[in-house]
């Protein structure tokens, strides 16, 4: 079989609500991006995968969607997104759109039916059970399990109407459609088939592993210290997983090509990434997988872990191994759910901000795989300041929040630490564009706070300084296009359990390329077992001066070529 087209692509994320505000409310919005896509174009990359624009409440800033069929009035219009694409085609790219379909919103139609009466036609639609045996409904502890929701607080609501409990593996306000009910998978589908007539190029499947379930939906193991039980077990990669996305496959996908589908799986295992991935098997192109980004927690949420680099080693390695063969994995230090990546695993002080965003980047898209550009990383946006918990918006925070200082006795200052570290609104406050007011972002108040940085790191001062994160990501993102090996190669980790260098090589026929990044603010010398065979080799990449005997600055990355 031929390798497909995004094996060599570059996926750029749009944060739809933080990317641009054309008419002035606060909110990015689709004419915002038409405007901006200039940006994203120039950068090189060939797919843009936007963050949920359909009809929705918000309560999860959209991955609670209401109408999949309609545009939120918020982001824009039909009109608009048919804008959009077209501008995103004209300029030789691809639109993959968020698919949540995990769960819908509490005020989607289907829900609203499905809520109205125990006999509804669309009842089994989503996850309704009675109260736990000998409990009466809706007093405390009466929840049909033990389950905790990610966003805090139990993963049911008691709804009154009709004396029964629904699921919500997220909010309150986001339901769990049932999988097992063919109506409901069939009815997703037809919604799929509906965007590709429009003409989008695919899908990111938001949650995907979870969508089935054991239908027995038992008590889940309760950790020290906390309320409620853990269910993931018992709803991730559930049983029927793999059927459900081979019948989309079928019934969506097939004959489509080329498309891109990207399966979110917070739980996967190598093993089963590749099963999911593999080409044989007709479900996803490839998956999101989660390890390399839990790496600085434990089993304590409310403790921060610094990152031992040869754990993050450890897994990316193993990860790169594992789908050597057979599969494919996405590429991702960042996205709308993460801090950002250089005050996470870099050093955002003025000194080394710069230097170490160019290293992370450098050291992520030489592996193999696709490589994702979060709306801001191209620029080495930052973690925000935020003060007090008034200053973040979203409900997971506010639910940890809640849940961690009102029921689990912790201080709220401990909890505010984990968030300022931790929260997901780092990556959503505003993209910086310029330094004027607002950065540029909109000319209203935005719905989240504008980093202050914003006067140094902009994109139109990165644009005009070649030594710019910016300018260093086009030149992966072109060094990918041109050079088959950073597509191809095969991937040998080095010094696997060294604490500050990233070290590997990769290989394709007779290309070979030797990949250090310093991962400390000291100058490290990288001993390789193989230095002498790199003595003439070309550096094609650095962030440095060109260092000798491998003796690297703080926070350098390079790259060398030979030919074997
Ligand atoms: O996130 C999946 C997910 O597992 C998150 O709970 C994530 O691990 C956590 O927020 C990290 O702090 C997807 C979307 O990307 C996220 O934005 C949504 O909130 C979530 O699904 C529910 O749709």
């Amino acid at each position: 079989m031929d390798n497909p087209w995004w094996h060599r692509a570059v996926v750029y994320q749009i944060y739809p609500r933080s990317f641009a505000d054309a008419d002035g409310d606060g909110m990015g919005d689709l004419r915002g991006i038409i405007a901006r896509l200039d940006h994203i174009a120039a950068l090189g990359v060939d797919v843009i995968w936007l963050s949920p624009i359909c009809t929705s409440p918000q309560d999860d800033n959209g991955y609670d969607i209401s109408d999949y069929q309609d545009i939120d009035p918020l982001f824009g219009t039909l009109a608009d997104f048919d804008e959009l694409l077209a501008a995103v085609h004209d300029r030789g790219m691809r639109l993959v759109m968020d698919l949540v379909v995990n769960h819908s919103s509490d005020e989607h139609a289907w829900f609203q039916q499905s809520r109205a009466a125990l006999n509804s036609p669309k009842r089994d639609w989503y996850w309704w059970r009675p109260a736990r045996a000998g409990m009466e409904p809706g007093t405390p502890g009466a929840e049909p399990n033990n389950w905790g929701s990610v966003f805090g607080g139990s993963a049911w609501e008691y709804d009154p109407a009709t004396g029964e409990y629904y699921l919500h593996i997220f909010s309150r306000k986001q339901p769990d459609l049932n999988w097992e009910n063919s109506e409901v998978r069939e009815a997703v589908y037809a919604m799929m088939n509906w965007w590709l007539d429009r003409g989008v190029d695919g899908f990111r499947m938001d949650v995907i592993d979870h969508i089935s379930k054991d239908t027995s939906l038992p008590d889940g193991a309760v950790p020290q210290g906390s309320l409620y039980g853990v269910g993931a077990p018992h709803y991730m990669n559930g049983p029927r997983n793999h059927e459900f996305l081979h019948e989309m496959h079928e019934r969506v996908f097939a004959g489509r090509e080329p498309l891109l589908t990207v399966a979110e799986m917070p739980g996967v295992t190598i093993d089963e990434a590749i099963r999911y991935t593999d080409p044989a098997r007709r479900e996803v192109d490839m998956v999101f997988q989660f390890e390399h980004v839990f790496v600085d927690r434990g089993p304590d949420p409310w403790l921060l872990y610094p990152l031992r680099l040869p754990v993050l080693k450890g897994i990316l390695g193993r990860w790169q191994a594992g789908l050597a063969d057979v599969g494919w994995n996405s590429l991702y230090w960042n996205n709308h759910d993460q801090p950002r990546v250089v005050s996470r695993y870099g050093d955002d002080s003025p000194e080394f901000r710069v230097r170490s965003a160019k290293m992370l980047g450098a050291i992520l898209h030489l592996h193999r795989g696709t490589p994702y550009v979060y709306q801001g990383e191209e620029l080495g946006m930052t973690n925000a300041p935020f003060a007090s918990i008034a200053d973040f918006r979203d409900i997971e925070a506010l639910g940890h929040f809640a849940q961690a200082t009102e029921h689990e006795g912790h201080a709220p200052e401990d909890v505010l630490t984990v968030l300022r570290a931790r929260g997901r609104d780092n990556a959503r406050t505003p993209m910086q564009w310029d330094d004027s007011p607002q950065a540029g972002f909109t000319s209203g108040t935005p719905w989240l706070a504008v980093n202050p940085n914003y006067t140094d790191i902009n994109a139109a001062a990165a644009a005009a300084d070649p030594d710019s994160v910016y300018h260093f990501y086009r030149k992966l993102i072109a060094l990918r296009h041109e050079e088959p090996v950073v597509v191809y190669g095969d991937f040998t980790m080095l010094l696997p359990d060294h604490e500050q260098l990233y070290a590997f090589t990769r290989r394709h026929d007779d290309v070979e390329l030797l990949v250090i990044g310093n991962f400390s603010g000291e100058r490290v010398r990288a001993d390789l077992p193989s230095a002498e065979a790199w003595a003439g080799a070309e550096l094609v990449v650095s962030n440095a001066p060109a260092p000798t005997d491998f003796d690297l600055e703080p926070w350098q990355v390079v790259i060398y070529r030979r030919r074997a």
